[in-house]
């Protein structure tokens, strides 16, 4: 393992909607609520993270790992619009400050999907106003803590919108999300609603370019740290006769996006699969593939695939900032790990500019529309007791960490 940079960043990565619990404030809180929901659960009291943060940093700590990856909560920072908490942003200081006092490195995520209820019912990201609004945000989030941040995140996965809107275009999800939609809009008085996980993709993605661009030059103001942008990139194959649409799919999703992050001082990259295309679309996994919890295939190089073209198409730094999968059997979260980190080893090899390798997750948590079903997860939660017992992967996983740190 030697072959690792010694200050590589080995992390483990949450975000605050899927470990906090009860962010009842946030727009997919509503929406979890709804008598016909698209949530296979509630997110409820998640990992109660919000609480037991001291506990969850000292433990990655403990494993071996040297960096943690979380995100600050839009919704509880600026519940109503233009009006800010300070005792929000006073925890999230605390929880940053914890991380130093253990000497991990903190990477702070400004969005990871969820935002206020008041931003939802204003359209949320196809909103024109909401780069204004994000803005804001964001600066008054980094004057408050950007002094103790060493890498920020903007936006997680801006491109994971557009993503969804042209996957669901394919299948018919679309109906059910508008009465959702109309339902949540009702539900809070608002003439409309949308979120990030759920809106117009193709809508909101000049407006998450552009918040985006503003955010890292108000945060940076702020800060000494690093800025970038973390994006989901799937490794994007062609079968005969796939070749148009695999490109077209790959111009859109990965390239304008990548595009947009270069001159930033990273860029994060997320994968944990491919997607395939034939003439006619999208192929879905040859019949004997492995499959993981969400139904994709079982295929650890997509990463080393997506890193090269982050490399190529951004020619910005680079950080894995998630990878993982969702799976029972510990076993294959160790093996897919492993061959995911060595296509990264084989990128740096090549002299790539990767500064790090953030797993996904460090708890079982709250997985979205899926709800508790997958578990991708080095550690697992009780979530009656929230008793926490890492699995074999996250020794595994913290033993190889140290190991490089001491090379
Ligand atoms: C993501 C999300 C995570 C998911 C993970 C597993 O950024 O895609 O950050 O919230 O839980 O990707 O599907």
């Amino acid at each position: 393992m030697s072959d690792f940079p010694r200050d590589f960043l080995w992390g483990t990565a949450t975000a605050a909607h899927q470990v906090e619990g009860n962010n009842r404030g946030s727009d997919l809180w509503v929406m979890e609520h709804l008598s016909e929901g698209l949530f296979a659960d509630p997110s409820a009291d998640a990992c109660d993270h919000y609480h037991r943060y001291p506990y969850d940093i000292a433990l990655l700590k403990g494993l071996g790992f040297n960096c943690y990856r979380f995100s600050i909560e839009w919704a509880r920072i600026e519940p109503e619009a233009g009006s800010f908490s300070y005792a929000a942003l006073d925890h999230y200081r605390r929880m940053i400050a914890e991380c130093h006092a253990q000497a991990i490195t903190p990477m702070v995520t400004f969005h990871h999907f969820t935002a206020p209820l008041w931003f939802a019912g204003e359209g949320g990201w196809e909103n024109a106003r909401s780069v204004d609004w994000f803005a804001r945000y964001s600066e008054r989030a980094a004057k408050a803590l950007g002094d103790l941040i060493p890498f920020a995140c903007t936006i997680n996965e801006a491109n994971i919108p557009l993503m969804m809107t042209l996957m669901r275009r394919a299948g018919k999800r679309s109906d059910a999300i508008a009465r959702s939609h109309r339902a949540a809009a009702q539900k809070i008085g608002a003439e409309r609603f949308s979120t990030f996980l759920t809106g117009d993709g193709q809508e909101a993605t000049p407006h998450l370019i552009r918040a985006h661009r503003k955010a890292y030059d108000l945060i940076k103001a702020y800060m000494t740290g690093k800025v970038g942008m973390t994006l989901s990139l799937n490794d994007f194959q062609a079968d005969a006769g796939g070749e148009e649409l695999c490109e077209t799919a790959r111009s859109q999703i990965n390239t304008q996006f990548l595009e947009a992050a270069r001159g930033d001082d990273f860029v994060g990259v997320q994968t944990y699969t491919r997607v395939r295309f034939g003439s006619t679309g999208l192929l879905p996994p040859a019949a004997d593939a492995e499959r993981t919890q969400m139904g994709y295939e079982f295929y650890p190089d997509a990463l080393e695939a997506t890193l090269r073209e982050a490399a190529r198409t951004a020619g910005t730094r680079l950080i894995v900032t998630e990878n993982g999968i969702g799976c029972d059997d510990d076993r294959r979260r160790i093996a897919y790990t492993e061959r995911a980190l060595e296509g990264v080893r084989r990128c740096l090899a090549d002299g790539l500019a990767i500064d790090g390798y953030i797993h996904w997750s460090l708890l079982d948590n709250f997985e979205w529309l899926e709800g508790y079903r997958p578990t991708f997860g080095l550690v697992a939660v009780d979530r009656r007791t929230q008793a926490r017992t890492p699995k074999p992967s996250a020794y595994w996983l913290g033993a190889r960490a140290r190991q490089a740190q001491s090379a």
